[in-house]
């Protein structure tokens, strides 16, 4: 009896405490993807929508995960290119939506909706 009294509280207290931790880590991906954007914002300096390779130059969080993001490899993170990296990564499809939708999209996103596989030559790559 007191076995299974215990067992009933350490179940509930398990429940709890994954609920918590869905809670924490879905909290936490709202979190970094708003972080994500705001760095965006923050180093896209010249304002055009999307940042390049020298804009994040020195930045120790936005910078290593600059190749993960730009996916078709122009050197350039558009606003298309940041939303799929946060979708896939913290699985959020509209980070702070009502600020997100206020960006301009740039001219290239309009570009990856089409086809993905059209070669860019590569002249850019140094
Ligand atoms: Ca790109």
């Amino acid at each position: 009896m007191r076995a299974t009294g215990g067992f009933l509280v350490a179940a509930a207290l398990l429940a709890l405490a994954t609920t918590a931790t869905a809670d924490e880590r879905s909290a936490y991906y709202q979190r970094r993807a708003e972080t994500d954007v705001a760095a965006f914002k923050a180093l896209d300096v010249d304002n055009k929508g999307f940042v390049t390779r020298d804009e994040i130059r020195g930045d120790n969080d936005f910078g290593p995960r600059f190749n993960d993001m730009d996916i078709n490899r122009d050197n350039v993170v558009t606003q298309a290119e940041l939303d799929r990296y946060i979708r896939l990564t913290y699985g959020i499809d509209e980070p702070g939506a009502s600020k997100v939708s206020a960006v301009a999209r740039h001219p290239n996103d309009q570009a990856m909706a089409g086809p993905t596989a059209a070669p860019s030559g590569g002249g850019a790559k140094p």
